[in-house]
């Protein structure tokens, strides 16, 4: 065999590695350590034979437990909950019962595209050297592409047609493991997860706002950890009016965009998405955007919010028009640390 052989060999088995590495739906970052707070991204690098990516379901592997998606603008997240095969132990407290699969829906993620979609959540009781395998299908329409294929054991994971991404398990258990508060809850802060709170009482008075037969009260926004992308706020809308009114859009320099959201529990499955057609505010009614319930989810936060900060809010209703709002960060409080 001659050196050009070799040489034309070896690159077309590269070509034909890496592309098989493209075609896969894998992790960003294939590694965690024991006993670690990780935040698993899923990488979808394509649709369903050139149909776009609608719905990406994640079912979650024993081991990897208190499970936070992280939201996306466009998608509707539904958090399946269901019992673990053996209760964990956080901090003395028994956790057995929590989120089991997760689901991205009705979003649109061109063929063309690519995407993150991430998962914060605890490595317990996982060996050193053991891999976890978050098995994951991609709707596209009526088509699916599974990655649910797990290696038995003594056979190479590279030789199967449709593997699931897998999350080795490596290295030392961290030495601090209170460090998870400052990296990890505070990133996933999202009321969706349940973690509806106290903060209310913590939040500095907003300024209230007459516009026409509305008025706006008790709003603030939830204050965020360094890196997350995604903020929360709340506000209390009256309409003092005898016509039905309708928060249409709000908006703020400080992030991407805003959208409405609504949170709500179907049996044990929690779902949160946004609002198409705005928030009604009945006739002589009073409506709360709370935790747990009616939000604003302010997506792609150019700089956290931080406690003490005011961030200036337009609302804009059907009926009544436009008005811009002063609204005050309240600390993220018990909220952003709670461990369920
Ligand atoms: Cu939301």
């Amino acid at each position: 065999m001659n050196t050009t052989r070799i040489l034309v060999m070896s690159s077309l088995l590269f070509a034909a590695m890496s592309g098989s590495a493209f075609a896969h739906v894998t992790l960003v970052n294939g590694t965690a350590k024991p006993e670690s707070y990780t935040v698993v991204q899923l990488q979808v690098p394509h649709g369903c034979a050139g149909k776009p990516t609608n719905e990406v379901r994640v079912t979650l592997p024993e081991g990897f437990y208190g499970a936070k998606p992280q939201p996306k603008a466009g998608w509707e997240l539904e958090i399946i909950k269901g019992d673990y095969a053996k209760p964990y132990d956080n901090h003395g407290t028994k956790v057995s019962s929590g989120p089991v699969e997760i689901r991205w829906k009705n979003g649109n993620l061109p063929d063309d595209n690519y995407d993150v979609f991430a998962i914060q959540g605890k490595i317990a009781g996982v060996a050193d050297g053991a891999s976890l395998a978050f098995k994951t299908i991609q709707v596209c329409g009526d088509a699916t592409e599974r990655w649910d294929e797990v290696a038995a054991p003594g056979i190479d994971p590279h030789s199967l047609k449709d593997p699931a991404p897998l999350l080795k398990i490596a290295g030392e258990k961290p030495a601090d493991e209170m460090d998870h508060s400052a990296m990890g809850h505070g990133a996933m802060n999202h009321d969706a997860m349940g973690q509806a709170a106290a903060t209310d009482a913590a939040a500095p008075a907003m300024k209230p706002v007459k516009l026409g037969a509305l008025s706006l009260s008790a709003g603030y926004l939830k204050a965020m950890l360094p890196g997350q992308p995604v903020g929360g706020g709340y506000v209390t809308i009256a309409n003092g009016g005898a016509e039905a009114d309708r928060l249409v859009s709000a908006s703020t320099p400080r992030s991407g965009t805003v959208e409405l959201h609504e949170m709500s529990m179907n049996g044990d499955v929690m779902v949160m998405r946004p609002l198409a057609n705005g928030i009604e505010i009945p006739a002589g009614a009073a409506v709360e955007l709370k935790p747990g319930g009616l939000h604003l989810m302010f997506m792609k936060v150019k700089t956290p919010f931080a406690k003490g900060d005011t961030v200036p809010v337009t609302f804009v209703f059907e009926k009544a028009g436009t008005v811009e709002v002063e609204m005050p960060v309240a600390a993220a409080g018990p909220a952003g640390h709670q461990h369920n």
